[in-house]
């Protein structure tokens, strides 16, 4: 899988073009809705290759919202963990920006309170839920080098993009941000 990696201290922050569902990273994030069910894009695609326990062990959760983190078992996937998060409907607010980036900074919490070395995230928001992709491809990434910074782990974080045209605007934030500092 080719890819573009920069380092943060020891860790590193991979972008690559790819299926979530096929990642082995310890942890793989679903870009889920309020009430954690299958729907269609990458949750759809993540409970069809995790098997029905997972929609099972979800329904016991009492949902999630926006901005927030779940986690559970991968099942049938190669992932040991699944990390539910929801994020905004698009409507260009600042809350939506706000609500992004607690969407990443939540998972990352979780993964690191359950000791995960590596974890997987689809681009949140920029399907069905409509969130411009270079302003949610900037969030997403500068969320995850400021947790980096401050807590050294997870010691892997890999973005895995289903498009060509998003892998490349990921890609380009990425190098943007990594020349930055
Ligand atoms: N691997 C990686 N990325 C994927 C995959 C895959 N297998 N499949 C789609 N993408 P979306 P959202 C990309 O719509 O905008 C669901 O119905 C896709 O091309 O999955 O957060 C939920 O149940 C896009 O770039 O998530 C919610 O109701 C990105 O993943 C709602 O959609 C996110 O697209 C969530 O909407």
């Amino acid at each position: 899988m080719a890819g573009t990696s920069i380092k943060i201290g020891s860790a590193v922050i991979e972008v690559v073009q790819g299926d979530i569902t096929r990642q082995d990273t310890q942890a793989v994030v679903n870009a889920a809705n309020e009430q954690l069910a299958p729907g269609g894009g990458v949750a759809g695609a993540i409970h069809k290759a995790a098997g029905p326990q997972l929609w099972e062990e979800c329904r016991t959760l009492g949902g999630c919202k926006t901005g927030q983190a779940k986690i559970t078992r991968g099942y049938q996937l190669p992932a040991e963990y699944v990390i539910h998060t929801v994020g905004p409907v698009y409507s260009n607010t600042p809350q939506n920006a706000i609500d992004l980036a607690s969407c990443y900074h939540e998972s990352l919490l979780l993964a690191k309170n359950h000791d995960i070395e590596s974890i997987a995230f689809p681009a949140i928001s920029t399907g069905v839920f409509g969130y411009p992709v270079a302003a949610a491809a900037d969030i997403a990434l500068q969320t995850v080098i400021a947790f980096l910074k401050e807590h050294g782990q997870p010691r892997w974080v890999r973005f895995v993009l289903f498009g060509e045209n998003d892998y490349l605007v990921f890609e380009r934030a990425l190098l943007n941000l990594a020349k930055k500092g």
